[in-house]
């Protein structure tokens, strides 16, 4: 297909300014240009891509590569980088948070324990589970404690394969009423991190599992789980926060109703939207996700001469997708419908992106609003997830 040619000298220096700040941002579609140029009013003839504009007031820990060890390991998706085709984060560049405990051996057996109320405790092998794992489709993990200082970037999505929660339910013979999930999993490290505690285990109510869809994960994108990612098992709740997606899992087990939390729960109950911390772990509120969005990158174009800013993002969580998505980029302007968004998939993620002409220099702080009645957007509203640029060209 033959293009205008008053576009290509755009598209091809929006690619060379691309490849000198590649540590910044990667390969944007080429369909960008277009899509810029398309959305103007009056059309354009020409779109040059200036640059990126860096959010200020962040941290800036190492994007795209693991550091730190054990319990204090962690590895931070670049979200700048984000684009439709890359939605599905690849094994390698999935966020950690925890490394692979150094005391285990990967090649050893790897039991897991399924102990319910009349049936004696099985043991079933993680080669089993393997073997008998289906396509669970793609879902996101966000760390509770994902936040500015970490760029955002404990937060990924992957296509699963697993078994899930109610098959290994039925299997132990069914749950009782009153009776609660204990899902544990190794968390021994030689490794600490003075930010976290040692132990990984949560307590569900059976129903919960089932809502959310819960299962034991045993590949992730077609491969074996990575070591760093739970290697061989681990759980995943679709919906609800990293901190409960267990990995390397050993125990299913049935507890009673009265069950305290576990350490885990203690920690995470504020992360987790809980009063307090509940004394018993049935009363505990699901550690869901509210629906969230925030800006992954914001560029600098110029077109016929004048400046226009594009801004890209993510939304995600919630029940279900908002039916729109509004943005301000000061706390002086009124919220607007964001231009070109795409609900979600539930429990998954999408991109939206608007364009932005800032009145006044300055800095600018952004923040998504849902605007649907009775969708719960609580880090949203709180600013949890504003992110703020300083704007030079006007
Ligand atoms: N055994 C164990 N499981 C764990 C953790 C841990 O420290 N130990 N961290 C939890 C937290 S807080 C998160 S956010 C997710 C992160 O999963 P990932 O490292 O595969 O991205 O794992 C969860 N499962
Ligand atoms: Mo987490």
């Amino acid at each position: 297909m033959s293009r205008p040619s008053n576009r290509t000298p755009g598209r091809r220096e929006f690619l060379r300014r691309l490849a000198d700040t590649s540590a910044t941002v990667g390969l944007v579609g080429f369909g960008v240009i277009d899509d810029v140029l398309a959305a103007l009013d009056p059309p354009a003839t020409a779109a040059h891509f200036e640059r990126i504009v860096p959010f200020t007031g962040e941290g800036s820990p190492p994007l795209g590569r693991p550091f730190g060890a054990g319990l204090a390991g962690r590895q931070l998706l670049d979200l700048s980088r984000l684009e439709a085709h890359s939605l599905v984060t690849t094994n390698e560049s999935f966020f950690i948070r925890t490394r692979y405990p150094r005391t285990l051996d990967p090649k050893a057996p790897w039991p897991v324990v399924l102990h319910g109320a009349s049936t004696p405790a099985q043991s079933l092998s993680a080669d089993r589970l393997a073997a008998d794992a289906q396509p669970m489709g793609v879902h996101l993990i966000e760390c509770a404690g994902n936040g500015a200082r970490r760029r955002f970037g404990l937060i990924s999505a992957a296509r699963w394969q697993g078994v899930p929660l109610a098959s290994l339910l039925a299997r132990m013979g069914g749950t009782p009423p009153g009776a609660l999930v204990k899902i544990t999993g190794f968390d021994e490290h030689l490794d600490h991190d003075p930010g976290s505690l040692a132990g990984a285990s949560w307590i569900f109510h059976p129903r919960q599992l089932l809502e959310q869809g819960a299962f034991l994960a045993t590949g992730m994108n077609e491969g074996p789980l990575p070591l760093d990612h739970g290697y061989p098992v681990r759980l995943i709740v679709p919906g609800w926060y990293g901190c409960v997606c267990v990995k390397w899992v050993q125990r299913v087990e049935l507890v009673e109703g009265a069950a305290p939390p576990t350490g885990q729960m203690r920690e995470y109950a504020g992360r987790t939207h809980q009063q307090g911390v509940p004394a018993r772990a049935r009363d505990f509120r699901p550690a869901a996700l509210d629906v969230a969005a925030l800006p992954v990158r914001v560029e600098l174009w110029s077109v016929g001469g004048k400046p226009l800013y594009r801004i890209v993002g993510l939304v995600w969580g919630g029940q279900r997708a908002p039916r729109s998505l509004e943005i301000r980029c000061h706390h002086s302007e009124p919220y607007r419908p964001v231009e070109r968004y795409t609900p979600h998939r539930p429990s998954g993620w999408a991109l939206w992106n608007t364009r932005w002409r800032p009145e006044r220099p300055g800095h600018h702080r952004i923040r998504l609003r849902v605007p649907d009645p009775g969708l719960p957007a609580r880090r949203l509203d709180a600013g949890y997830y504003d992110r703020a640029v300083i704007v030079t060209a006007v």
